[in-house]
């Protein structure tokens, strides 16, 4: 019980130790400033001839996630990357690694998709 009680309390001391915790979490909703890109968490992907890969990502609520995109072959509907919710439409040119980024504000999961909703997956967001 002491133990348990102890962890509690040292988490929000954890965080304060971490600046990138620490950047204001009521600007959440807001994209990750550049001067840091390292905040958050990174994801790389790929677009191959079996779709988004991976298709499901686990992120976290408030918590800034990267996706380096790159689409791998040249015949498949997945040439954009569209999060409905998050109001991301990005093309995604023949082998070159794209980013994109957004804070989700609520858990849950999150789809992406190709333009036309069929190629997809979700973000499972804690
Ligand atoms: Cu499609």
């Amino acid at each position: 019980m002491r133990a348990l009680v102890a962890l509690l309390a040292a988490v929000p001391l954890l965080a304060a130790a971490m600046p990138a915790a620490a950047a204001e979490p009521a600007k959440a909703a807001k994209p990750a400033p550049a001067a840091k890109p390292a905040a958050g968490r990174t994801v790389e992907m790929k677009v191959t001839d079996d779709g988004f890969v991976p298709e499901k990502v686990e992120a976290k609520k408030g918590e800034p996630l990267t996706l380096v995109i790159t689409r791998l072959v040249e015949k498949t509907c997945a040439t954009d990357i569209v999060v409905k919710d998050y109001g991301i439409n990005t093309p995604l040119p023949l082998g070159k690694a794209v980013t994109v980024r957004f804070t989700p504000t609520k858990s849950g999961q999150v789809r992406f998709a190709c333009a036309m909703d069929m190629i997809g997956g979700v973000v499972v967001v804690q």
